[in-house]
């Protein structure tokens, strides 16, 4: 089995991914050492968290072993709001080569910063990232995520170059020229937000290009959720095997988690980013297997490290092995997170709910939004989606049926009737990174 999707899927075994190999009792040596070194460096340099320590009666020697780490404060995203813009960082000036942001939703953005080594393992954990998913030196890979402040272009980019492939960085938007550089530069590997690629597919077919029919053969998606349903589609329509990639500026960028020729989860790579799942009520840890809130400990970070970091993701921890051999445990496809939730007199909906629903019902198209309102104090929820031409003209007497069928597919999965608006193709506005799915006009 292991030989096969060696040799076959994952294009042969690159040295960079040793690391995912580590048997367990040595990988955990490697965390517990790296994870004393980190808090100390933090409590050494971070004021914010020597405080929290302090106030929990706590110094590193609290840390005998991995367990331990439960008994350490948590970090959470209004931490780097309210240190805005460089309170967290443990290195001088002197020694941060690189900054990025993360803008979010609301005022000012969060800053993060690497030194030369801090980089140097985004790069190494971006190339496990793309030899997880099969590339490998030969391999041209057209990057599509944005650079710039965005973590995703520059982590993608040098992770590729560490790897050996050739790295065309296009950056994201300008879908014209993106179906040219597919077209003529022998493109065998993509990657981007998968929302955008699912433009990308409509685009190049509306301009003749079938990419089914193209040398390209790898996508590499993250930055946002996306379903198994949205997966199937990109498969079937661009001809690739599509992986998912996760990660958060807050921890590195992309690189903390990746799938791998198996495609049942995300290996996180623990020995530089410690996962824990908790309840996000009670912030208490849950066991493996169990669905919470997805708390990460960069190990090996040194300009901002951030300790038990809430990144509100909500997942399970797979503790099954994985059928590729590797021994880093794997965290379920993120489909949601905890503040994405939607409530609606009374009853909890997640954009991903509205997407599943809509990707069962034929003639439909994946481009949506949900679009909330309030009416003499009461919360209205319209979902707005894109049928095909052909429904959409009426010309097959669709229109009403497939309004009827996801209507039904919707108040099934969700539990919820909603105001549906069936619009043309090309109606909802394309975003060349993060989709926009929820447009809250509540003013709350
Ligand atoms: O999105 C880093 C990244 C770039 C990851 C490229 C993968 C590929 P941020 O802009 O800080 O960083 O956003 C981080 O995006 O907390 C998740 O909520 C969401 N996210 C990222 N990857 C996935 C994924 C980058 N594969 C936030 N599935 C995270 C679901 C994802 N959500």
């Amino acid at each position: 089995m292991q030989t096969e999707l060696w040799n076959d899927a994952a294009g042969g075994f690159h040295p960079v991914s040793a690391p995912d190999f580590l048997p367990e009792a040595r990988l955990q040596e490697v965390q517990l050492r790296r994870l004393r070194a980190v808090v100390g460096r933090a409590y050494a340099h971070v004021p914010l968290f020597r405080q929290r320590m302090e106030g929990l009666g706590l110094t590193p020697e609290a840390i005998g072993g991995l367990a331990d780490i439960a008994k350490l404060p948590f970090t959470v995203k209004t931490d780097l709001r309210d240190t805005y813009p460089f309170g967290l960082f443990a290195s001088p000036m002197g020694d941060v080569v690189r900054l990025h942001a993360s803008s979010g939703t609301t005022g000012k953005p969060i800053v993060v910063a690497y030194t030369r080594e801090d980089v140097d393992v985004w790069a190494e954990v971006m190339a496990r990232t793309f030899a997880a998913c099969g590339l490998h030196r030969g391999d041209i890979l057209q990057n599509a995520f944005g650079y710039g402040l965005f973590t995703g272009g520059l982590g993608a980019h040098y992770g590729a170059e560490a790897l050996g492939a050739t790295v065309i960085p296009v950056s994201g938007g300008n879908t014209e020229r993106q179906i040219m550089v597919l077209k003529d530069f022998g493109v065998s590997a993509l990657c981007c937000t998968p929302s955008y690629f699912v433009h990308l597919i409509e685009r190049a077919r509306e301009v003749g290009v079938d990419l089914r029919e193209l040398p390209l053969r790898v996508g590499v998606f993250g930055a946002e959720p996306w379903s198994d349903a949205m997966r199937a589609h990109i498969e079937a329509e661009a001809g690739v095997k599509a992986y998912d990639i996760y990660g958060l500026s807050e921890i590195i960028g992309p690189g903390v988690a990746s799938e791998c020729a198996v495609q049942e989860g995300l290996h996180v790579f623990e020995d530089h980013f410690y996962p824990e799942i908790i309840d996000p009520e009670t912030c208490q840890p849950l066991p493996d297997g169990a669905e919470g809130e997805l708390v990460l400990t960069t190990l090996s970070k040194k300009a901002m490290p951030m300790i038990r970091y809430r990144t509100r993701d909500i997942t399970r921890i797979i503790s099954e092995p994985c059928a590729c051999g590797r021994s880093l445990r794997r965290i379920r496809r993120i489909g949601r997170r905890s503040d994405d939730m939607i409530i609606i007199r009374g009853v909890n909906v997640f954009p991903s709910q509205i997407e599943a629903a809509l990707l069962e019902v034929e003639g439909t198209l994946p481009h949506y939004q949900i679009i909330l309102t309030r009416e003499r104090g009461l919360d209205q929820i319209a979902v707005e989606v894109e049928v095909t031409a052909e429904v959409f003209s009426d010309k097959i007497r669709a229109l009403e049926a497939v309004r009827a069928r996801l209507a039904q597919a919707i108040e099934h999965i969700c539990g919820i009737r909603v105001d549906l608006r069936l619009v043309e193709p090309r109606t909802i506005a394309r975003s060349e990174g993060k989709a926009r799915r929820v447009i809250d006009q509540r003013n709350i």
